[in-house]
């Protein structure tokens, strides 16, 4: 084993959140043929992969991962139809598509649920994970606390027993002890498989085995709950469930492209589930790059919730950290936000003074090294976080809990609802901008989430404007598909925090990708060339000049040297 290229190493994904990317048919929520009709937009993108976010059939508690029927298409997205011709014209484009799996829950309306509620001998009962309540059903099953808050356990409506669930209620988790509901989401793939879906994203597979017997989390007192990730995250079945799945799908699809969410995986479970013999995922996306300043937030509310700074320095070693680690499996994947977490400009990034630097450095920063890059749809336009102003219109169960409390604790409505536009998934599901007009070129009328509509952020403008963001996006993914930025060997420089450099070596060439992820202008000395060779820029954002070796940065300035040697 060892530095095998694979066909998937050269991939770039674009993530397409279909309820806020094109709205076909003027209901303000996008849909299929608004995919099929922007095909050329992402063509001309540069990439070569789409994930779709989940578009069957569901009550949409949870936006579609609360799914009812997993082999039908949510008639809000469309038709079987134009999944087909989706499938087909993305091919025709030379671009693959993997569709989003949701393995460990179903919608509280999916047959199997409502079978399984009639009864304890229901053939589907054990699909689901059922608890007797303690002391004579008074009280629930354990302290265990869910993703969405609250406890992790419902009482069914009629009978004493209570079900399982990691996320909302409606959410109720299968039992993947159970053989049966195993090969039950094969046969769901296989189906995808055979109508041309080239893989999965496999949602939420780390929380697939629960800890026998439902202990309870420790240190808690009496009717407090507590998230409980030891008991429910990364626990040993996982692996074989994982193995079992995507091996039974290789027997016929030997190409299936898996890439698993493991948000909370550390870089040695991340290498076990992409170990090409003992783990079942190409690779895997972690939540755990991004250490931000935790000591300025309030323990007493959800943490996530809350907006501060990305440490650099634990950040740089998390990414030194995973390169090394997975190194000789193609890389880990890059990223800097997805559907869960506000959008990189905001988040990370400076999208008021310096939005236009700060996004192309650190799209430059990201997907230079060795990995591939998940793009979220709207990143490549430097799409700011989406702006809402009251907290009726937040639509994930989560923010509005943080609200109550917040206000509860004496915070100000403007600080609150500021960290939850900051912070809140809402903030990266605003309706796609394609143009200036009332709502964005996304709808003839008022989009489901909200939408920003900006003059010089759309694809429209940006498209007519040689220095935006989009163009600068296309030439990053047209280097990061040379071989050196596909296969050169990955080392990071030991730097001040208030740089980010890196090579890529591969052969006689190095590719050298210097960053300032300051908002002050810097400079940085570059050592001379040790050998005959010669070294010239290939790419770099606005306002840095080179001045002998000495590099002079623009805040948030990048500049990507390659150097060839004769000898
Ligand atoms: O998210 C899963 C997820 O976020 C958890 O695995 C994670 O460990 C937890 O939030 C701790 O940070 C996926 C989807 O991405 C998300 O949109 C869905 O809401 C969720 O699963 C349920 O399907
Ligand atoms: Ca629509």
């Amino acid at each position: 084993m060892g530095n095998v290229r694979e066909w998937w190493h050269g991939l770039i994904v674009y993530q397409v959140y279909p309820m806020s990317f094109q709205d076909s048919n003027g209901d303000g929520i996008g849909d299929i043929r608004g995919v099929i009709n922007r095909l050329d937009y992402i063509q001309n993108l540069g990439v070569n992969m789409i994930w779709l976010n989940p578009i069957f059939k569901s009550p949409k508690v949870d936006n579609g991962y609360d799914i009812s029927d997993f082999l039908e298409i949510d008639p809000i997205f469309g038709t079987m139809a134009e999944v087909e011709e989706l499938i087909l014209e993305a091919h025709k484009r030379g671009i693959k598509v993997i569709f989003d799996f949701v393995m460990n829950h179903t919608s509280e309306q999916h047959p199997w649920f409502q079978e399984a509620l009639k009864g304890k001998d229901n053939p589907y009962r054990d699909y689901y994970i059922w608890a007797d309540g303690k002391n004579g059903g008074q009280d629930l099953p354990n302290n265990w606390e869910s993703f969405f808050t609250g406890t992790v356990w419902e009482k069914e409506p009629s009978g004493d027993q209570y079900y399982f669930h990691l996320f909302a209620k409606e959410m109720p988790d299968l039992n993947w002890a159970n053989p049966e509901v195993r090969r039950a989401m094969v046969d769901i793939a296989f189906f995808w498989l055979d109508k041309g879906v080239d893989g999965f994203r496999l949602d939420a597979f780390i929380h697939l085995q629960k800890e026998e017997g439902f202990p309870d989390v420790e240190g808690l007192d009496e009717g407090e709950i507590g998230l409980a990730e030891n008991y429910y995250a990364n626990l040993p079945k996982i692996n074989e469930y994982m193995k079992f799945f995507t091996s039974t799908l290789r027997e016929r699809y030997p190409d299936t492209f898996i890439v698993g969410e493991a948000a909370s995986a550390t870089v040695e479970l991340a290498r076990s589930y992409t170990d090409p013999v003992l783990g079942g995922c190409d690779t895997v996306i972690t939540f755990r790059y991004f250490t931000m300043d935790e000591k300025s937030k309030d323990p007493r509310l959800s943490s996530n919730m809350q907006k501060t700074k990305l440490l650099y320095g634990a950040f740089k070693k998390n990414l030194q950290e995973w390169q090394k680690v997975m190194a000789d499996v193609g890389g880990p994947t890059l990223y800097w936000n997805n559907h869960d977490m506000a959008r990189v400009v905001s988040r990370i990034g400076d999208d008021s003074k310096h939005r236009d630097n700060s996004a192309k450095m650190l799209a430059t920063l990201m997907y230079l090294q060795k990995g591939i890059p998940f793009i979220l749809n709207g990143e490549e336009l430097g799409m700011k976080n989406l702006y809402l102003n009251d907290i009726k219109d937040f639509k994930s169960p989560e923010a509005q809990t943080f609200y109550k409390n917040a206000l509860a604790l004496g915070y100000s409505e403007e600080s609150v609802l500021y960290n939850l536009r900051e912070s809140s998934k809402d903030a990266s599901r605003g309706a796609m901008q394609w143009d200036q007009s009332a709502f964005a070129g996304f709808s003839t009328v008022p989009p489901w989430s909200g939408v920003n509509v900006e003059a010089d952020y759309n694809v429209a403008a940006e498209e007519a404007n040689p220095g935006s963001i989009l163009h600068f996006y296309r030439k990053v993914l047209d280097l990061k598909k040379t071989d050196l930025f596909v296969e050169g060997d990955y080392h990071l420089w030991g730097t001040h925090d208030d740089f980010f450099v890196y090579e890529r070596v591969m052969d006689k060439q190095v590719g050298l990708v210097i960053c300032n992820v300051t908002d002050q202008p810097k400079e940085f000395v570059l050592h001379p060339l040790e050998h005959h060779g010669y070294r010239q820029i290939l790419l770099q954002n606005e306002g840095n000049w080179l001045e002998g070796e000495t590099l002079h940065l623009a805040p948030y300035g990048v500049a990507v040297f390659q150097t060839v040697y004769n000898s």
